[in-house]
């Protein structure tokens, strides 16, 4: 990949210069491990025939993630989503479930999908996750769950809300989709709530090409999501649950095994890269990198800042002259779920309820980052964001 130099407005390509990057810089390039131990693999799926129906390297690859983050059951899943659905229905959810607006559709969809109310909640404009005050201003006697977000692979309050959860009898479950190998206050991600889900999907930290995963360290649950995720067949002929189709084939176990082994470098290269953008564009009037919490261990997946109103151009004037450049900085998650369609449909005045979520979605920037970044493009990128200060 070529590059080019923006030293000045005269230089961008919003104003007719070619463009720093010859190719896309995307956010959520996936991250992939050994190509050899994967087509070794692959080849040893042909061989034995064994495609999928919780195959060896589902077995396996359950097996690895429980032992590293020391959780009890690990349910290997199609996709996040579907992970998700089979959650919430194997927890009994009904009525109203709390959840964020601040968070990929998919969170809202899960129950929508299922004929569950999602119910939004505000957020901490400083975390991005929920309120705990937020969520216990929505519950109603129709309410029967909470669903936090550890958005960003930054925890969610998950001890108020358990506190929260106990106090008024609610199941509690997380969509962790964004914090695979994180931790909250030393104890790793997948251990709180009732269950959490993972989305290995190829844009996530951890991916599968597609593919997730609920956890949990209740045997009961763990054995009738299994059973949901496979028609609720106990055996040969014997139906003994609804179910659907929620499993993972073996070609993305294979995937997940070749991953886990590099995990520890996806990390690493995505701390590196945080730390890089953190520190250029520190000083930056009006720009915030969101940071993480010490005591909470992050995997970095996300870079995240915020454009406010002390910049010299709005938010959505920097991502289109980040995206003239070729690079593909993302708006996530606005404008919230309950802006989209099929919510503003339903809940025309949510907004009202939702300050912090409103003004959050007006100022996040989500940044490429990951194995594949080239050498030398974050500080182009960043060089971006320094000439488009400087205009007036
Ligand atoms: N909960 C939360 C909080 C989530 O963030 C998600 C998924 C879920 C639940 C549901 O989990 P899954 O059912 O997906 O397992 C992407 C992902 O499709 C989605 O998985 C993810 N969240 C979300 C945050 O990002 P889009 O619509 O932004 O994807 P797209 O096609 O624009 O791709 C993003 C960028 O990645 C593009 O610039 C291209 C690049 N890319 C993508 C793929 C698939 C690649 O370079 N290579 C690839 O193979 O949703």
């Amino acid at each position: 990949m070529s590059i080019k130099r923006v030293h000045s407005a005269k230089d961008l390509a919003i104003n007719g210069a070619p463009p720093a990057f010859d190719q896309p810089l995307h956010v959520g390039r996936p991250n992939i491990g050994d190509h050899e131990n994967f087509l070794a693999m692959t080849r040893k799926i042909l061989g034995d025939c064994w495609l999928t129906n919780n195959g060896p390297l589902v077995r396996q690859l359950e097996g690895r993630i429980a032992d590293m983050l020391g959780v009890g059951h690990c349910v290997a899943m199609c996709n996040g989503t579907v992970a998700l659905e089979i959650a919430i229905r194997a927890l009994g959810l009904k009525g109203e479930v709390i959840v964020p607006s601040w968070t990929f559709i998919a969170t809202a969809h899960a129950l929508h999908w299922q004929g569950i109310t999602p119910v939004f909640a505000d957020i901490d404009p400083t975390t991005h996750n929920l309120d705990p005050d937020a969520v216990r201003r929505m519950i109603t006697p129709r309410t029967s769950g909470i669903i936090g977000v550890h958005l960003w692979g930054r925890p969610a309050p998950a001890t108020s809300l358990q506190a929260l959860a106990d106090e008024y009898g609610l199941q509690l479950m997380f969509d962790a989709a964004h914090a695979f190998g994180c931790s909250y206050q030393d104890r790793s991600i997948g251990n709180f709530g009732a269950c959490e889900v993972f989305s290995f999907h190829a844009t996530k930290v951890f991916n599968t090409f597609e593919g997730g995963a609920v956890v949990t360290n209740d045997g009961k649950l763990a054995e009738k999501m299994r059973l949901m995720r496979n028609f609720g067949f106990a055996g040969y002929d014997d139906v003994i649950h609804p179910g659907t189709n929620g499993k993972m084939p073996e070609i993305n176990a294979a995937m997940g095994l070749v991953n886990l082994a590099n995990f520890p470098a996806f990390v690493e290269a995505n701390r590196r890269a945080y730390t890089t953008y953190a520190e250029a564009l520190s000083g930056i009037n009006g720009i915030t990198v969101l940071s993480h919490d010490p005591a909470n261990e992050p995997n970095y997946h996300y870079v995240v800042a915020e454009v406010d109103d002390d910049f010299a151009c709005s938010r959505d004037v920097l991502v289109a002259a980040l995206q003239a450049e070729n690079v593909l900085a993302r708006k996530y998650f606005w404008p919230g779920c309950h802006n989209m369609k099929p919510y503003h449909d339903l809940f025309p005045n949510a907004g009202l309820a939702l300050p912090s979520t409103e003004a959050v979605a007006q100022r996040v920037i989500v940044l490429p980052n990951g194995m594949n970044l080239p050498e030398g493009s974050i500080k182009l990128i960043t060089d971006v964001f320094r000439t488009m200060s400087r205009m007036s």
